[in-house]
């Protein structure tokens, strides 16, 4: 009788562990777009903290200033370093807008660099979404140029997300019952460790050129893809949440 509870007991962990890896990681709505179009796109908040509703999210866009640049032949990504500027292969820079909708979370900001261009946005406060619920975090993205005399064929943008469950210092992030970290391993505060729940694993998104508007110029070849993480003094920077001029997560 004990081993058939303890069977059942086993089974039942099983069962519950494959629903929790059924439960999408966050991500974008639209993780790929076409250049030249102005879109609408939504982070989708996939679950909680275990068990614990999230009760905000933290957005980091890579500015394009300080990111880091690599090209590859696929767009699954590559490591080959680029040295010279984004705008060689696209017009990237305030490009996302915070569109606000209160049915998710009571309050919601941009966060912006020194020049006022958006560099990332926060939502929090209220009820929060049910461990066992999603949840849409609309913006809007600006139509992008991929620079006609380059040989980019999509360019992929490393956005760098945190859940919040529980508002803790800085120093409890690795915590999985506090928060979940969607972000790239580039040696931010914000990277988590080796191993966690979704290590080194941001949200995705990649702007393809258009191929019939825009082609390659002949001497491309094939072409290549470029991909673009945002740096750890960034992440730094711009991932706190700040409300009314405080810093209200992590705690300070
Ligand atoms: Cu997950």
């Amino acid at each position: 009788m004990l081993i058939r509870k303890l069977l059942l007991t086993s089974s039942m962990i099983i069962i519950l562990a494959a629903i929790q890896h059924a439960q999408a990681h966050t991500v974008l709505e639209v993780p790929q777009i076409t250049e030249q179009k102005r879109s609408s796109n939504n982070i989708v908040i996939g679950h909680g903290c275990g068990e614990s509703p999230v009760i905000g999210t933290s957005v980091v866009i890579p500015d394009g200033i300080d990111s880091t640049i690599t090209t590859g032949t696929t767009q699954a990504g590559g490591t080959d370093p680029y040295t010279g500027t984004l705008s060689n292969f696209i017009n990237w820079g305030n490009a996302i807008q915070l569109l606000q909708n209160r049915s998710v979370f009571s309050e919601q900001n941009e966060k912006t660099d020194s020049l006022g261009n958006v560099v990332g946005f926060w939502s929090g406060g209220g009820k929060g979404v049910a461990a066992n619920l999603n949840a849409y975090i609309p913006f809007t993205i600006s139509a992008l140029f991929v620079e006609p005399s380059s040989c980019a064929k999509s360019v992929r943008f490393d956005v760098a997300i945190v859940d919040v469950c529980k508002i803790t210092p800085i120093t409890d992030i690795n915590d999985d019952t506090a928060v979940s970290l969607w972000t790239p391993a580039v040696g931010s505060k914000y990277d988590g460790v080796e191993g966690g729940h979704a290590f080194n694993s941001p949200a995705f998104l990649t702007i393809n050129r258009d191929l019939t508007v825009n082609p390659l110029p002949e001497t491309c070849g094939e072409g290549l893809h470029v991909y673009v993480r945002p740096s750890a003094a960034q992440i730094d920077r711009d991932m706190p949440i700040i409300f009314d001029g405080t810093q209200i997560w992590p705690q300070p």
